[in-house]
């Protein structure tokens, strides 16, 4: 009794905005800032409601990443350190558009019913973070306000953190790891000096530059990044937009905007040519690499998610075999590790063509890194990767036991053998990579300790394969639902007729591939198109965005 008039005044302070309808989607809510208070306030409760169904500790995060500075966003994370169960999400949905106290408190007695979630003796704790938009502090008290009007539930309030850092932190916590930001710094730095420490002797060093220029995108990563960088030694980070600067948030800075426009971000320029530079996104999510090319006119090149990809698979790969040379002689089998790689279908045909030709296992699901993750997961070593630079390397719990059991073998056997280091670096990888989300900072210091370890420059690097040349093209419509899709998003199935006509146009071009898509961000359907020259992807992609129109 007390609880739900608790309940009733509380949730009478946050009031829904007239006129709306949020949902949580791909990255949960995101909207304008000025509109979101009270969807925030019910997401704390939401959180505290999931980490007493859980008897775990979730998070709950504040950002809207790479949307402009004026948004901002709400999401959870899960007790396993990734999203929020998309079971769950009609049930956020709910809860936003609930009009007054009474409705909402009626949904939520409903829900806990039904869930059957249990309150006696158990404790609710709710990690929060955000990141540097200016409306972060105000949404964060919303949030725990919330989880406070849930008795017995705890917020924490971690205070400025990237995205993957929460997630890292939920995840460490419920190990029972250590699970503060100096863990986090200290477990990768540490694991990325392992890596360095083990690169062979007949490495050309020399060919290899150490210095790479990072452009923050005027948000936390760039200030995390100047943490982390003091804490390295064999690698030199110069961080630019770091927002101490003055420089607006994801404006004309970040991954989206370099991998999106192709274009050099905000502080880069002609004394940069041929430097090897990276761009993280406004929460630090997602990483590119690129250069800046002699013609100022010119694009960039871009070094995206999937080449990423491509040289962490090579990596991997790599030490798995010199791995299994040794154990096949002695008749074990077990290091026989499952390795796949998950892509969406805005994976450049020719990354696939190269990661096939590897050998590997590829594998496609619907866009959004929930898709992508759970797929990853089901591998002894799953990579996966957005084009646009969101992906991680996941390892199993089991083949990881083995590892270690491995490794300590080798130890007594053979300290110090090839086969022993190889062990030691999957060993690092696996510490170095988050295993809860894609990770700009962690993925940074894996590509770089990739290209010491192989004495690449970031031009050899860019040519393991040759991109196609690719079109995106958004068309605005009055209902993006009328599409649907199958096959990983790859083909149309309605409008009717609709895939048909996307067939004969693409079979007009060489090499030609397109489909189309809702985007679950925007109101609009997506185009992207492929063809052997870009003049035939843009025309492709533009007639398709016609047939769609
Ligand atoms: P939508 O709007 O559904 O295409 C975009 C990105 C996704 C993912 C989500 C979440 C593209 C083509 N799509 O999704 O990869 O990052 O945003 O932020 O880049
Ligand atoms: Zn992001």
């Amino acid at each position: 009794e007390e609880q739900r008039s608790h309940l009733l005044h509380s949730s009478s302070l946050f009031s829904p905005p007239e006129g709306v309808k949020l949902s949580y989607g791909t990255a949960g809510f995101r909207a304008d800032a000025s509109i979101l208070r009270s969807t925030v306030y019910r997401v704390g409760i939401l959180a505290a409601l999931r980490s007493f169904k859980t008897q775990s500790v979730v998070g709950l995060m504040i950002t809207a990443s790479h949307n402009k500075v004026s948004d901002n966003g709400v999401k959870i994370v899960d007790p396993g350190g990734g999203m929020l169960s998309q079971e769950w999400e009609p049930f956020a949905d709910q809860l936003a558009i609930a009009q007054t106290p009474e409705a909402l408190l009626s949904l939520i007695t409903e829900f806990v019913e039904k869930e059957k979630i249990p309150f006696d003796g158990v404790l609710s704790l709710v990690l929060l973070g955000r990141d540097t938009r200016p409306s972060g502090a105000s949404l964060l008290e919303a949030a725990v306000e919330g989880i406070n009007s849930i008795f017995g539930a705890i917020a924490l309030d971690l205070g400025i953190l990237t995205t993957p850092q929460l997630h890292w932190m939920v995840r460490a916590r419920n190990k029972g790891m250590p699970a503060t930001e100096l863990a986090y710094f200290e477990q990768i730095s540490s694991s990325f000096r392992c890596l360095v420490d083990l690169i062979p002797n007949e490495t050309e060093r020399n060919k290899t530059d150490n210095t790479v220029v990072v452009d923050g995108a005027d948000g936390v990563g760039g200030e995390k990044l100047e943490v982390l960088k003091s804490m390295l030694t064999g690698l030199v980070i110069e961080v630019r937009n770091t927002g101490k600067g003055g420089g607006l948030l994801n404006d004309g800075v970040g991954a989206d905007y370099v991998q999106k426009e192709k274009v050099a971000p905000r502080g880069f320029g002609s004394n940069d040519v041929g430097i090897r530079c990276a761009s993280l996104d406004g929460d630090a999510d997602r990483l590119v690499y690129f250069t800046v090319p002699t013609n100022s006119s010119s694009k960039i090149d871009l070094v995206d998610g999937d080449k990423i990809l491509s040289l962490f698979a090579v990596f991997i790969k790599e030490q798995l075999s010199i791995l299994t040379k040794e154990v096949k002689e002695n008749t074990n089998n077990n290091s026989q590790a499952r390795l796949g790689v998950v892509q969406t279908a805005y994976a450049n045909g020719s990354s696939t063509d190269y990661l096939k030709q590897l050998g590997l296992e590829v594998i496609f699901t619907p866009t959004g890194v929930k898709h992508l993750h759970e797929k990853a997961a089901q591998f002894d070593i799953g990579i996966y990767f957005e084009a646009n630079g969101h992906g991680t390397i996941l390892f199993s719990e089991s083949w990881l036991s083995w590892l270690e059991a491995r490794n300590n073998e080798l130890s007594l056997v053979s300290e110090g053998s090839e086969q022993q280091k190889a062990a030691l670096r999957l060993l690092s990888v696996s510490n170095l990579i988050n295993q809860a989300v894609g990770d700009a900072l962690s993925c940074l210091l894996l590509v770089e300790a990739i290209l010491q370890h192989k004495g690449w420059s970031i031009q050899k690097w860019n040519e393991l394969y040759q991109d196609l040349p690719s079109r995106q093209l958004k068309v605005k419509v009055v209902d993006r639902t009328a599409v649907t899709t199958t096959n990983a998003e790859t083909i149309a199935v309605s409008p009717p007729g609709i895939q048909e006509a996307i067939d004969a146009e693409t079979a007009k071009y060489p090499k030609g591939r397109c489909f189309i898509r809702p985007s679950g961000t925007e109101d609009v359907i997506r185009v992207y198109a492929e063809a052997s020259t870009q003049e035939a992807a843009d025309s492709l992609a533009d007639s398709v965005a016609k047939i769609v129109d």
